[in-house]
């Protein structure tokens, strides 16, 4: 039977186990990245390893979220993670280079290829034919050091693309429709594999904004074959020697199966406060719109930022709406200053920001109370933006400009010409702010400001785990409530004691004070409970403050992984109505907690306050089990040495 090209690229990298879906395998990983609100805690714990030099064929460090400066600390972080870096054989990109997602894309992403990033969008480089995952930090250093990535073996979503896009349609509206159909619980589990007539009319970059966003899908990844446009764009960015062809075989099978016919679809928008409530641009026309925001790794390529600077040329965006715009990199950036693209979106009114992940994490252009904001970005969870009240929908390029224009939700279909663009043939090249890694490692001194403090130190699993409920939480609840980021608590990533002051704020401001009163307890989720973001931090701080176990309907899998990682308990409800029965301040006790989860997948679970007995499920593998009783992957990882 024929493969598909996730069998393939997976198979290829087998360390352990067998490509049989939900069962664990080990991969090799070829290339790594992280950025830096992810990376500072990645390359400490990597330091803490003890591994001289990385492993891995390119590592990559990015710094394109901590950027604004308004204290010492985010610079201390780059000082680190530049020399960090330069000691141990690590890429470093410096800050201004732009956003890791797409300047990966543009100068490193190879395809059949696998990739660990500590990023949950690393899967951008899945449109160039790798296999990009992403993961918490810690996982990522265990992957720095030499060791192999441990996931579930992945369903592989088939999706067939057949016609072509329309003028004014584009590939944000692809994705989209992805999430309409499958939302952010259905990629779980799965790796989305693009294929059909319909791939080719698309270049790398677009297929870069699809699989960036397959990520809200929940999905471990999405990939596209290696073809012809691959090759051009490689070649374009003068590395065509990377190139090799790639598709899955023509007889292959697919575990699901889906079809979109591009010459069918019509502008989308993700609407407020998810990326999978979506519907047409057209159905939500006159919606007032306050705010314009373009870029993000989703949508700041060459020719996404080209495209609005021509619909906006020689026009003035309408005065009630704030647009802002950041290209993706430096190279787009260079590009459009070079070509005059820059000029005319100066002159229609933008506001230009540094090519950074900016708004997009919340550093900066908080919408006003109550606005409604259209970005081009991935993810419009509520208070993101910045502003508790604003309205953030998720739109295209060619929609997020109609609407800087009008002022209004408008059909971009409406405004007139389609303005085309081609990829260029020739990118503008210019590493100049890609630093290598040192020559004489042994001469670097890694420079650590106050704001980086020592690793928390996690205990080896107790005997048994009992505590209170510390907080009851509903479904969908994604890393930017437990652990929320912007320009206040992102400079806080690198300082686990401070930060965890912070979580869950939006939620229950009283969290961190409580859990530390309580010396700790549990936390009880519905389902999809952590999705979004990779960050560790939100369990890592969590950690901190004394959460041993969580109870939920279920789990996003990076979060659940990083869970794991720092040694806390992901359980689920063996039967969900056992969710209702449980509340705030009930006392939970887990007897033998080893033996009971040594046994098998149940575990029976007294809540002393009600005097009931529950029973909830785990399904960690022998390994996950080890971890999390020797207190996690790190304290694993040294026992065991990575290997
Ligand atoms: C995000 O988009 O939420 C981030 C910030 O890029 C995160 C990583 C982080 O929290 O540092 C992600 O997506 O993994
Ligand atoms: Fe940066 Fe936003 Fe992309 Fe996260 S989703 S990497 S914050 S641009």
């Amino acid at each position: 039977m024929g493969k598909n090209l996730t069998q393939k690229i997976l198979g290829s990298h087998l360390a352990s186990g067998e490509l049989v879906p939900g069962s664990e395998i080990a991969i090799r990983i070829d290339q790594t990245l992280t950025q830096d609100a992810t990376g500072t805690m990645a390359y400490l714990q990597f330091e803490a390893m003890g591994v001289p030099k990385v492993k891995t064929e390119i590592s990559v460090s990015y710094v394109d979220h901590n950027m604004l400066q308004t204290g010492f600390e985010n610079a201390d972080d780059h000082r680190f993670l530049q020399t960090v870096a330069a000691k141990h054989g690590i890429y470093f990109s410096r800050p201004g280079n732009g956003i890791c997602h797409q300047v990966h894309l543009e100068r490193f992403a190879a395809p059949g290829k696998t990739m660990l990033g500590s990023d949950s969008h690393t899967p951008t480089a899945g449109g160039m034919g790798m296999i990009a995952i992403g993961a918490g930090g810690l996982d990522v250093a265990v992957a720095m050091g030499g060791g192999a990535f441990y996931l579930a073996a992945p369903k592989v979503v088939g999706v067939k693309l057949t016609g072509k896009l329309q003028p004014w349609v584009s590939a944000k509206d692809i994705i989209l429709e992805v999430l309409r159909q499958l939302t952010v619980k259905g990629g779980v589990g799965k790796i989305v594999e693009y294929y059909g007539p319909g791939v080719a009319s698309l270049t790398v970059p677009e297929r870069g904004t699809i699989t960036n966003m397959g990520a809200e899908l929940g999905a471990t990844t999405s990939v596209f074959p290696s073809d012809e446009q691959t090759r051009r764009y490689l070649k374009a960015q003068g590395r065509e020697k990377v190139w090799a062809p790639l598709a899955a075989d023509e007889d292959a099978t697919y575990d699901e199966n889906i079809t979109i016919n591009l010459d069918k679809l019509e502008p989308l928008a993700a609407k407020p406060h998810s990326p999978d409530a979506v519907e047409t641009v057209k159905a939500q026309k006159g919606t007032k719109v306050d705010q314009v925001l373009i870029g993000s790794c989703t949508n700041s390529s060459y020719v996404d930022i080209m495209r609005v600077a021509a619909i906006l040329k020689g026009k003035t965006v309408d005065p009630s709406v704030s647009v802002g715009l950041s290209p993706g990199s430096k190279q787009v950036f260079q590009m459009i200053a070079a070509n005059g693209a820059l000029a005319d979106l100066i002159g229609a009114g933008v506001r230009i920001l540094e090519s950074a992940c900016g708004p997009c994490i919340g550093m900066g252009q908080a919408p006003n109370s109550g606005a409604v904001s259209l970005r081009t970005f991935n993810r419009n969870f509520e208070g993101r933006s910045g502003t508790a009240d604003a309205r953030v929908y998720l739109v295209s390029p060619e929609t997020a400009a109609a609407a800087a224009l009008t002022g209004y939700m408008t059909d971009p279909r409406e405004i007139g010409e389609y303005p085309t663009f081609e990829m260029p043939d020739h990118f503008l090249l210019d590493d100049n702010m890609i630093v290598p890694p040192a020559q004489a490692p042994d001469q670097v001194e890694v420079l650590r400001g106050p704001n980086i403090k020592p690793l928390p130190i996690a205990r080896p699993m107790a005997e048994k785990i009992a505590g209170e409920i510390l907080l009851k939480v509903g479904d969908n609840i994604t890393t930017d409530h437990i652990m929320p980021a912007g320009a206040k608590i992102l400079p806080l990533r690198s300082n686990i004691p401070a930060i965890s002051e912070h979580v869950f704020v939006r939620v229950d401001p009283e969290f961190p004070a409580r859990a530390k009163a309580k010396n700790g307890g549990i936390i009880v989720g519905g389902s999809n409970y952590g999705q979004g973001s990779s960050r560790e931090h939100a369990a890592l701080a969590p950690m901190y403050l004394g959460v041993k176990a969580l109870i939920t309907k279920s789990f996003a899998r990076i979060h659940k992984a990083n869970l794991i990682n720092f040694g806390i308990l992901p359980l689920t409800f063996a039967n969900e109505a056992d969710y209702d029965k449980i509340e705030l301040g009930d006392k939970l006790v887990i007897d033998d907690i080893k033996g009971q989860i040594a046994a098998g997948t149940e575990v029976i679970v007294r809540n002393e306050t009600k005097d009931l007995v529950f029973t909830v499920k785990h399904d960690l593998t022998p390994r996950q089990i080890e971890i999390i009783e020797e207190g996690g992957l790190l304290n694993y990882t040294k026992e065991h040495a990575a290997g």
